[in-house]
């Protein structure tokens, strides 16, 4: 798990969409611009304003992999993915940020006139499609209502429609895409924002240059809250 290398500028690892765009005034504060864009450009390392700095474009499960072993020096990544993550790789990562963008709720969600409450309160097992397998299995032990979780990579919201499963555990924000299926959320697990991760290993060799970026992005972070 070692830093990127010392003579090289520091790397941050950001999915395009949502993150990417949220993190733009955060480095912005910092003092520091990206004249590319991930959206127009094929480019997956972009330069930015600093000589100090470059960003990589990687899907957004795919951030604490990179920081983990050490390919970024930090990145920004959904809580969601992060609990998914850590999971199946524990260690190598510090979450000092919560930088509070990105923001959504993780909710159970079923098609319109599905009883989900008879369907627990009778005690039947559940068929549930999640991308967010650790989170879904911990909500419903808690619950203590037998499910049988099926993994899916994208279009949850699919699985009601046609009959793969009941109900689905999927991210909510402004609740369109929920409405334009048909879909009503009947529970929410948890809020997710997203967290600022940083390589332990860049942390104490690379903290000169590291330290003043988080310091920074903690603070414009505050203006989220
Ligand atoms: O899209 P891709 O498969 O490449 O990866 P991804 O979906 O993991 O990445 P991206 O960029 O879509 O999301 C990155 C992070 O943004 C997630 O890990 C979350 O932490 C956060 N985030 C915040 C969201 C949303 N809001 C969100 N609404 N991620 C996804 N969504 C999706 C949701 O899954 C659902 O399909 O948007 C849809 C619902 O949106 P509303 O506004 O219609 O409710
Ligand atoms: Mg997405």
């Amino acid at each position: 798990m070692s830093p990127a290398s010392l003579d090289k500028p520091l790397t941050l690892a950001l999915s395009k969409g949502r993150i990417f765009d949220e993190t733009m005034p955060l480095l912005s504060a910092a003092g520091i611009q990206v004249s590319e864009s991930p959206e127009t450009s094929r480019k997956l390392i972009l330069p930015t304003s600093s000589p100090d700095l470059q960003i990589i474009i990687v899907r957004a499960s795919d951030v604490p992999t990179y920081v983990q072993y050490g390919a970024a020096d930090f990145g920004i990544a959904g809580k969601d993915v992060l609990h998914e993550h850590v999971a199946t790789h524990p260690g190598g990562l510090y979450q000092p940020v919560d930088l509070n963008i990105a923001r959504c709720r993780l909710c159970v969600a079923v098609r319109q006139g599905f009883d989900y409450e008879a369907a627990v309160r009778q005690g039947s097992r559940l068929r549930v499609a999640t991308k967010y397998v650790r989170a879904a299995r911990e909500h419903f032990a808690g619950k203590g209502v037998y499910v049988d979780l099926i993994k899916l990579y994208g279009s949850m919201e699919l699985a009601p429609l046609v009959g793969l499963a009941d109900a689905i555990v999927d991210l909510v924000s402004t609740g369109g895409t929920l409405k334009a299926n048909n879909l009503v959320a009947v529970e929410d697990i948890t809020e997710i924002s997203s967290r600022l991760i940083v390589n332990q290993a860049s942390l104490k060799m690379r903290s000169a240059a590291l330290q003043p970026l988080i310091d920074a992005f903690a603070r414009a972070s505050l203006a989220n809250k």
